[in-house]
């Protein structure tokens, strides 16, 4: 069993819902127990021209492989109607894994810890409100470092999901 933590984005087809539809269907993974969700966040696209988007992070415990389970993730976005039309284009639904456990992985593809971590504030304040305030990632650095290296700017935290 290891903790996982997964980033949700979405700027299409009602982003709020989409989250809230990937969050049904993690907590419906076998082997798997879904143990948290963040607020939802509301930020501009990091990429002008797309809509802002909505990102959360959820929190699972799972016996899955990763190759298992970025399998199942790429089905649920497939099931939410994710077109992929263009790299880095507006999509439904993005779910990406961030931390897997104590793992470092570095295969075509899946990186973990996740590449952009440390420079993207719209994973990083919802990982810290569902993750240990002591967090040390597989590759040692501190969460509460990175969340001070990385300002709380242009965010804004919904007041329901
Ligand atoms: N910008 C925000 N705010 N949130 C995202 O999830 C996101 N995802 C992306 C790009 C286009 C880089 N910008 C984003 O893939």
């Amino acid at each position: 069993m290891e903790r996982i933590y997964i980033g949700m984005g979405s700027n299409l087809a009602a982003p709020a819902e989409q989250l809230r539809s990937a969050v049904e269907a993690l907590a419906r993974l076998p082997q798997t127990a879904l143990v948290g969700v963040s607020a939802f966040y509301q930020s501009d696209s990091l990429l002008p021209g797309q809509p802002r988007y909505t990102n959360a992070v959820a929190a699972l415990d799972s016996e899955l492989a990763p190759l298992e389970l970025l399998d199942a993730l790429q089905a649920i976005e497939n099931q939410q109607g994710r077109e992929r039309l263009e790299r880095w284009g507006p999509r439904t639904l993005d779910l990406d894994i961030v931390l897997f456990g104590d793992r470092l992985i570095d295969e075509p593809r899946l990186n973990v810890p996740h590449y952009h971590l440390q420079e993207r504030a719209f994973v990083l304040y919802p990982l810290a409100e569902v993750a240990p305030a002591d967090l040390r990632l597989a590759d040692g650095r501190v969460l509460k470092d990175l969340l001070a290296a990385c300002p709380f700017v242009g965010l804004e935290r919904l007041p329901q999901n």
